[in-house]
């Protein structure tokens, strides 16, 4: 059963009344499997496969998950999305939106986040969608509702896009790659072979990897961010590295919750700052193997510890030759000529 933060409530059971079982009805299942026999598949990171769905490399299971979305989500104007594709921010900036959201309910000394994974401050919605199934029920998460999907803005369905605020994170390609590969071997089934580095960085490049081409994700976002940035808010996670401070004050304005002076002068933003660092999550128990994590399928249970690594920019030059940087920087180049946007050192 997945348990979300609740406001005045620690460690709520969220949902009205949860079928912890994965019971997706049979005509449903039926729906599902014959989906997935029609579409092109590619050697997945993490399983055996993954699928060409609309554009997008994405697991059987999410597909499950992103039909459901579009047939049971009913999305509320106050709702606001993060979205990121993997391994670029979510983590951070789930502890982030969670604190600046609910900076009035709790304690910043006696914060929950200091108790519990950031996964738990609010759903991961391409999963959650199904393990609760056919029971999910949202109604109970206090206004405005947080989300996080790693789904690329396309696949959404146009409800949710039309309606609802999106925070966007994004980071240097190179840098995301090392992530994912990272995190997905770690987690990766034991029955298939270990995937070398060499091959995961020759996927990327090809686009083929859960959730990719990273590429076509990020402009997916970057685009309606530009048209309208009052329902888009983009950040890279270099520029939160570098100026947290600017960044969460962003953040917080485009949530609709602006720190006021008094919260300015009073120093809540640099204690937001400090209480979602990487140094400080990644260094309290919870986080450290002291239980709790994301459930991702029946199945497969992420603990806390394996969303922190190492939490830089540039680790990437401990894993690329000269020749793999350039050909993937010459690859976000030419993707993201004429849009305006630069990632990692590009130009
Ligand atoms: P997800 O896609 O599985 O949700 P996500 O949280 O987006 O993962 O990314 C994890 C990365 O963010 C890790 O990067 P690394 O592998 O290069 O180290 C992780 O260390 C980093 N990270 C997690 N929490 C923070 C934080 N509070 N501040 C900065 N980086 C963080």
């Amino acid at each position: 059963m997945s348990t979300y933060l609740l406001p005045d409530q620690n460690d709520c059971h969220h949902g009205a009344s949860i079928n912890a079982q994965n019971d997706i009805q049979s005509d449903e299942q039926h729906m599902i499997n014959n989906l997935l026999a029609t579409l092109p598949k590619a050697k997945a990171w993490r399983s055996e496969h993954i699928f060409l769905y609309k554009g997008f490399w994405l697991s059987s299971e999410v597909i499950k998950g992103l039909l459901l979305i579009h047939k049971h989500f009913t999305p509320q104007p106050t709702d606001i999305f993060l979205a990121a594709f993997m391994k670029c921010g979510t983590t951070w900036l789930k502890a982030l939106m969670f604190a600046i959201a609910n900076r009035h309910r709790y304690k910043l000394s006696d914060h929950p986040l200091l108790r519990t994974g950031p996964q738990s401050a609010f759903p991961f919605i391409d999963t959650h969608i199904f393990l609760d199934y056919p029971a999910t029920n949202f109604d109970n998460l206090p206004v405005p509702r947080l989300f996080a999907t790693h789904f690329a803005h396309g696949l959404l369905p146009t409800s949710i896009t039309s309606t609802c605020k999106f925070v966007y994170v994004c980071r240097d390609p190179k840098d995301a790659l090392v992530s994912k590969w990272h995190f997905l071997s770690k987690l990766r089934s034991k029955e298939l072979p270990p995937l070398p580095f060499d091959e995961a960085y020759e996927l990327f490049c090809n686009g083929v990897s859960e959730y990719g081409p990273f590429w076509d994700h990020v402009l997916g976002y970057w685009k309606p961010s530009q048209e309208s940035p009052d329902k888009i808010l983009f950040l890279k996670y270099e520029d939160m590295k570098k100026e947290p401070s600017v960044e969460l004050k962003k953040l917080a304005a485009f949530m609709g919750m602006p720190f006021t002076a008094e919260e300015e002068k009073e120093g809540v933003v640099e204690e937001i700052v400090k209480l979602c660092s990487f140094e400080n999550l990644s260094s309290l128990e919870v986080n450290k193997g002291g239980g709790g994590g994301q459930k991702f399928t029946a199945k497969v249970v992420v603990e806390n510890q394996e969303f922190f690594r190492k939490g830089e920019v540039g680790d990437w030059k401990n894993h690329l030759t000269e020749e793999m940087k350039d050909r993937i920087d010459n690859i976000t180049n030419d993707k993201l000529k004429g849009s305006g946007l630069t990632l990692g050192l590009t130009k």
